[in-house]
This record gives C-alpha cells, structure tokens and sequence, in this order.
C-alpha cells in the first residue's frame, strides 16, 4: 500500500456537509483504506474574493491503487456532488478533491502533477496537513511543519477535533 494524501474543500451547498461526507466516501474507495483525517479548517478564499468561505481538511489514505487510478475514483467523487467544472480559474466548486502526495512519487503530467503544485503556498493545505502529518517530508520542499512555518495564515481557523481512523 502506497500512503496518499488527499486535500478537500468546498464553499458551496452546506460545505461542512459536504466535506464531512466526502471523508466518509473516501473510506469506502476501492483498494483503499483511510488511515487518519484532519480536522476541517474554515479558510478564506485563494482567488477571486467574490466566493464564500471555505471548508478544507485532508485525508491520510493507504492506497493500492496506481496514481492515474486513484485520480479517476477521486473525480468521481466530486462528480457525485455534483461539481461542475467550468467557470472562471479557483471559482466556488461543492467539492474540489486535490491529490496532494502520493508516497514520494514524482511525476507531471497534464493528468496528474505530483506532488500537488499548491502544497508549499497554500495554508488551507498546510494547517490540515501538518495536524496530521507534520515530520512527513514533501519531495522537492521539505518538510511539512517548515513549510508551515513560513506560510501565512491569511485567518484560517479549525472547525472539528480530529478523527482516528485505526491506520
Ligand atoms: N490535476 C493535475 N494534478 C492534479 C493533482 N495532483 N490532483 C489535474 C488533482 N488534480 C490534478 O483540476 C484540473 C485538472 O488538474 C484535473 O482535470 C486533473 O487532471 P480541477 O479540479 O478540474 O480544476 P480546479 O480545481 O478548478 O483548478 P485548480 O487550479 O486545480 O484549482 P485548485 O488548485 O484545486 O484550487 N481557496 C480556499 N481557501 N480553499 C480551497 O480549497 N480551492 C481552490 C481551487 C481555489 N481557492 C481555494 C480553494
Ligand atoms: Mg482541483
């Protein structure tokens, strides 16, 4: 199994709600198994400010299935809230299913880059990711809590206690 971690967000249609269910949707992925998810974070909007806030989190996934594999079964996850893709770049969307890391796999593609090209800029990524991950080591950045410590915060705050999923 190949430990994967997948960032969440929504600001639209009750987002709480919906990333809460798509935690749950994550754990009964196919040849997958979550291991830990973060608390949700309430974050402001990274690109046009005109949107509601967001809800972000990130999961901890142990996964047998190959990158491009693991990609699809996440789209058709925000598919299945009904996420809409088009519309102007970093737009409101129900739910945005990021592939952040996937083990120390290196790789771009216009399907796939990896590690998620946000990682080291974004604090709606960071601050779940450290609460749950902070010693893990990002190919090409560092680790986790240095990159943490040099992105601001832009006022996101922590909604939710974490949830232990035995992994
Ligand atoms: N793709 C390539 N690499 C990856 C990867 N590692 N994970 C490709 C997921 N997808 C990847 O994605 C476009 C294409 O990227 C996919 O077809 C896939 O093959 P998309 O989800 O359709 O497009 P998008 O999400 O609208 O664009 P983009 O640029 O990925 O936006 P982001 O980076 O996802 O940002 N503000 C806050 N506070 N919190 C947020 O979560 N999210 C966004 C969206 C904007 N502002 C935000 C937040
Ligand atoms: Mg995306």
């Amino acid at each position: 199994m190949i430990r994967c971690y997948v960032g969440l967000g929504s600001n639209l249609a009750g987002p709480r709600r919906q990333v809460a269910q798509a935690l749950q949707e994550l754990g009964r992925m196919r040849d997958c198994r979550l291991a830990v998810t973060s608390s949700l974070y309430l974050s402001q909007p990274m690109g046009p400010q005109d949107q509601p806030e967001y809800v972000n989190a990130v999961a901890a996934l142990d996964s047998l299935l190959p990158p491009l594999a693991l990609l699809a079964e996440l789209q058709a996850i925000e598919r299945a809230h009904g996420r809409v893709r088009e519309g102007e770049r970093w737009g409101p969307r129900t739910l945005d299913l990021d592939l952040l890391l996937y083990g120390d796999l290196v790789m771009e593609s216009e399907a796939l880059t990896l590690p998620h090209p946000g990682i080291g800029e974004r604090e709606f990524v960071l601050h779940p990711l450290a609460e749950i991950a902070p010693e893990l080591e990002v190919p090409g950045l560092g680790r986790v809590r240095d990159l943490l410590s040099r992105v601001d915060d832009r006022g996101i705050r922590r909604l939710e206690e974490t949830g232990d999923h035995g992994g």
